[in-house]
């Protein structure tokens, strides 16, 4: 791959891999709506609203593959939401077909499923669940890759990230909790594996209280490594553990499934 196009790329995991895909591509092509600063040599910086037709077809074009991490990311009114991330994959999506169809990485969300219990273990064809409009967006952007694989064959691997934090931050994460380095190991196999197709790939790691089954992808080459157990101890020190009928103890997507429909 000659250019990785990395959408988000000032948000946090943007951030993140900035500096840990540099093995991949020997271009990358860094976009978001907000400034992005202090371009190494091997970056481009693109400033472009995922709403802009026009100029996502630009942000696209030259590009072998695409790591979409921009958009809205958390629970917010529906307005932005669907400018980034329905409007915004609509135009992802055009204009990959547009441009040769480079390969893609969507992160989707375990607020797609959020409403499945923390007792409940789930495999990828689980009926989605979503916790609020931000998790019906991302709902959307799977049918939305799904519907462009089965009718051009445009390859997408829809990740559905838990928590994707340095290490887990309370007893939910202990369950949903995804290393950055289980994560670049990831994107490291979806690149680089010959035939793709568009699968479910839960974004997680081995955690021990883990709810997601990854075990349909034996062919991807990926074995994430790490385990959220490890500190579990840790957290039942510094945090007393939910009660059982806390949000946060009893569905899989947290706190999202109490918040209102936002307005403004
Ligand atoms: P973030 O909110 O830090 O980064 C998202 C980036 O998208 C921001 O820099 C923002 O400026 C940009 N963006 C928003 N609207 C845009 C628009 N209209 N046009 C262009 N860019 C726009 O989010 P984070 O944590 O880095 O997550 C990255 C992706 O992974 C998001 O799509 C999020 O939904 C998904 N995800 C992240 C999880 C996590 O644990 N961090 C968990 C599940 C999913
Ligand atoms: C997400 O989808 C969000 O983007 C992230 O900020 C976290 O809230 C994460 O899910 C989570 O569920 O922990």
């Amino acid at each position: 791959m000659k250019r990785l196009l990395i959408t988000g790329a000032a948000g946090g995991l943007g951030h993140m891999l900035r500096d840990r895909l540099t093995h991949i591509a020997p271009i990358l092509r860094l976009a978001d709506i907000a400034p992005i600063a202090a371009p190494r040599p091997w970056e481009e910086i693109v400033q472009c609203d995922l709403a802009d037709a026009a100029a996502v077809e630009a942000m696209v074009a030259g590009c072998d593959g695409i790591l979409h991490l921009g958009g809205i990311s958390v629970e917010r009114p529906f307005a932005p939401i669907m400018q980034a991330n329905i409007l915004g994959l609509y135009n992802l999506y055009e204009a990959a077909r547009a441009q040769g169809q480079p390969r893609i990485l969507f992160a989707s969300s375990n607020h797609t499923v959020g409403f499945w219990q923390q007792s409940d273990r789930l495999r990828p064809d689980c009926p989605y669940r979503p916790d609020g409009l931000y998790g019906v967006s991302k709902v959307f952007g799977e049918a939305l890759a799904r519907m462009y694989f089965d009718k051009f064959g445009q390859e997408t691997a829809l990740l559905r990230i838990g928590s994707c934090t340095e290490r887990p931050e309370n007893h939910r994460m202990l369950g949903s909790w995804f290393s950055h380095d289980d994560f670049l190991r990831l994107i490291e196999a979806v690149f680089r594996v010959p035939k793709l197709g568009c699968p479910v790939i839960w974004g997680a790691s081995n955690n021990s209280r883990g709810w997601w089954d990854n075990s349909h992808l034996d062919w991807l080459g990926w074995q994430p490594q790490d385990n959220a157990e490890d500190y579990a101890a840790e957290i039942a020190r510094q945090q007393p553990p939910p009660a059982p009928d806390d949000p946060l103890a009893r569905f899989q997507g947290g706190l999202f499934t109490q918040f209102p429909i936002y307005k403004d």
